[in-house]
């Protein structure tokens, strides 16, 4: 019976789509006909469906995908550096197929790497292309009042702050704005590498330098599961080894350089190359803050670890964070190393 009554009410929709496009003489068309073209209609929404990849958490942004904006970083003067990055509403991919209506800075997850000097001071200005929400970032490389240098910038406003950088590292940019546990989840952070004005003393050793962010996204952006710790995915770069394709490549007998940060928001990273060493780490990458010989760098929520390593063989080199439930839903990186 219910299906009956379906099936009246499609044929009734297409028909009314038919008369729309092609004019009033297809009414005549005998029921045999009709039921034909409900099937080719059916088939081709079953197909589009299955080209159109799902979309998660589109919430209050509904039709929104802004194409991503590349940051501005200027350096004005010796120790003074001009910034200016956007925060707006752009799909991902984190899985094939698996797109996330992204809360992101310059329309990238994780957003820009900014690189500034020890000793530096920042003018920074916030765009925020979000049509609904407020956002703001909190930087932690700097030294500021947060309730007057971090605060909220309205849907479409700028809003611009001065700071100077601390210590030399590797540090976390996130959205500030309440819930931060849902702008952070929903992809609002980054990485700004505040160099050291000395280098660090293994700067000469290094063939291959990357940086790399784990951090989580959870079914649908749902904040129930972002409160209990439940994460869907938990990625390093935002996209799982399927989205990325290829690997990192590097040659035998390269000393590779990881900046590696952990956004979370809630999970810690046990950090680990497989077939290889941690001989040097910098916690924070402070030069100052030095460890030989680790097999796994423990880095907590909003840390970081400079890791250092030699790839002594031909091979492919897998790194991830040693918590395996957290590799299944997508924590990889991969290097292939050739002679
Ligand atoms: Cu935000």
């Amino acid at each position: 019976m219910f299906l009956k009554k379906f099936g009246a009410i499609v044929i009734v929709l297409v028909l009314s789509l038919l008369i729309t496009a092609c004019g009033s003489d297809l009414v005549k068309n005998d029921e045999s006909d009709v039921e034909q073209q409900e099937d080719i209609t059916v088939q081709a929404a079953a197909k589009q469906k299955a080209k159109t990849p799902e979309i998660e958490n589109i919430g209050p942004h509904e039709g929104i995908d802004q194409e991503p904006v590349p940051i501005k970083v200027e350096r004005v003067g010796e120790h003074e550096v001009n910034i200016e990055m956007t925060s707006q509403i752009t799909d991902i991919e984190l899985d094939k197929g698996k797109m996330y209506k992204a809360w992101t800075f310059n329309g990238t997850v994780p957003g820009p790497v900014i690189r500034v000097q020890e000793g530096d001071k920042l003018t920074f200005t916030l765009k925020n292309m979000d049509p609904k929400v407020d956002h703001s970032v909190d930087f932690h490389s700097v030294y500021a009042a947060p309730n007057k240098d971090f605060t909220d910038v309205k849907p479409d406003e700028s809003g611009t702050f001065t700071y100077e950088v601390g210590s030399p590292g590797v540090y976390m940019y996130h959205c500030a704005t309440e819930p931060v546990l849902q702008h952070i989840a929903n992809g609002m952070y980054g990485t700004m590498i505040v160099e050291p004005k000395d280098g660090y003393p293994t700067d000469n050793e290094i063939d291959k330098e990357i940086t790399v962010v784990q951090s989580e996204f959870y079914k649908d952006g749902n904040y129930s599961d972002m409160l209990d710790g439940e994460p869907e995915y938990v990625l390093f770069n935002g996209s799982t080894q399927a989205v990325k394709g290829e690997m990192i490549q590097a040659k035998v007998g390269d000393k590779i350089r990881i900046n590696f940060l952990d956004a979370g928001p809630n999970e810690v990273s046990s950090f680990h190359v497989i077939g290889s060493q941690l001989e040097t780490v910098y916690i924070d990458g402070d030069p100052r803050n030095v460890l030989n010989g680790l097999q796994t760098a423990m880095v907590p929520v909003s840390g970081s670890m400079v890791v250092e390593f030699t790839v002594k063989e031909a091979g492919i080199y897998p790194f991830v964070t040693h918590a395996f439930d957290h590799v299944t839903k997508g924590a990889l990186g991969q290097i292939e190393v050739t002679e």
